[in-house]
């Protein structure tokens, strides 16, 4: 079991690392971006999934810490290749608290504010599975961040209680369609309207779209026959660390 001070230490020591999943351009193979997720790699060599620790970590009041080292990593790690690529983005997952107490924006500014990725570069990904209350909260939290001009993306898109009009009330720029919806698509000739709605709705709102959990070749070219640009999914890449990562950019840029 994992202890509040076992997770403490583990973020003070630097093993609460983050983990890059490449965002393939369907169209071109090229690489458009990440998502960084996190892992806990002990110094014993395990390396723990973010399911065993990410609940407890907003509990016991980590989760904001936690996710702070994590952005100051992820600068570290990508600032040279984000100069480079300009276009390159980089998305990173918020817990619904710290973009509930609007310390996100602050954070942020101080982790990305004059360094080599730029706020455009950037996008936070809140999840659908928790609701956001406070939509006044929300809302200006939301305006805050684009004002820098950073954007959002509505993780899970699809599984949780929000419509997409909603979602375009709120100001979400980008939806990532879940890995339950892209499991329907099983042959590319065989329409799945569920899919194909969220594709319309989205783009009728001009929200952008990232599907998740491509792992076929099919589901690849399902989507990429509707008009979809960005996946992710194992079909491309896991998620990997940073060494790996810079390779396969490198070699996909
Ligand atoms: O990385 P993995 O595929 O195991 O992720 C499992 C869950 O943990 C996903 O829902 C993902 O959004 C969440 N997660 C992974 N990394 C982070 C992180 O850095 N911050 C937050 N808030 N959630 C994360
Ligand atoms: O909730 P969120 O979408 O942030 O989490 C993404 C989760 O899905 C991470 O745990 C990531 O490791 C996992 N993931 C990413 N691509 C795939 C995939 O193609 N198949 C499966 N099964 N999981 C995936
Ligand atoms: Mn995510
Ligand atoms: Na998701």
């Amino acid at each position: 079991k994992i202890r509040s001070f076992d997770l403490e230490r583990g973020i003070m020591a630097g093993e609460l690392k983050p983990y890059y999943q490449p965002v393939i351009n369907l169209r071109t193979g090229k690489l458009t971006g990440c998502e960084v997720l996190i892992r806990w790699v002990k110094r014993n060599g395990e390396i723990v999934p973010p399911g065993a620790f990410i609940d407890y970590a907003e509990v016991s009041g980590l989760a904001i810490p936690m996710t702070l080292s994590l952005m100051e990593q992820v600068r570290g790690d990508l600032e040279t290749l984000c100069s480079e690529v300009p276009d390159f983005k980089v998305s990173i997952n918020l817990f619904e608290g710290h973009f509930r107490d609007g310390s996100v924006v602050d954070d942020i500014q101080s982790v990305f504010g004059g360094s080599g990725i730029s706020y455009r570069q950037l996008v936070f990904e809140i999840t659908e599975r928790r609701p956001l209350d406070d939509r006044n909260a929300a809302n200006r939290v939301m305006t805050a961040m684009h004002k820098l001009g950073v954007r959002i993306a509505m993780d899970d898109a699809g599984t949780g209680h929000s419509n997409l009009a909603y979602l375009q009330t709120l100001g979400i720029d980008i939806i990532k369609i879940d890995k339950i919806f892209i499991d329907m698509i099983k042959d590319p000739s065989e329409p799945v309207p569920v899919v194909d709605g969220l594709i319309a709705m989205a783009r009728e709102l001009d929200i952008d779209i990232i599907a998740e959990g491509v792992e076929t070749q099919e589901q690849a070219l399902y989507l990429r026959a509707k008009g979809v640009v960005n996946a992710q999914g194992y079909l491309f890449a896991r998620p990997m660390p940073l060494a790996p990562f810079l390779t396969l950019a490198n070699a996909l840029k």
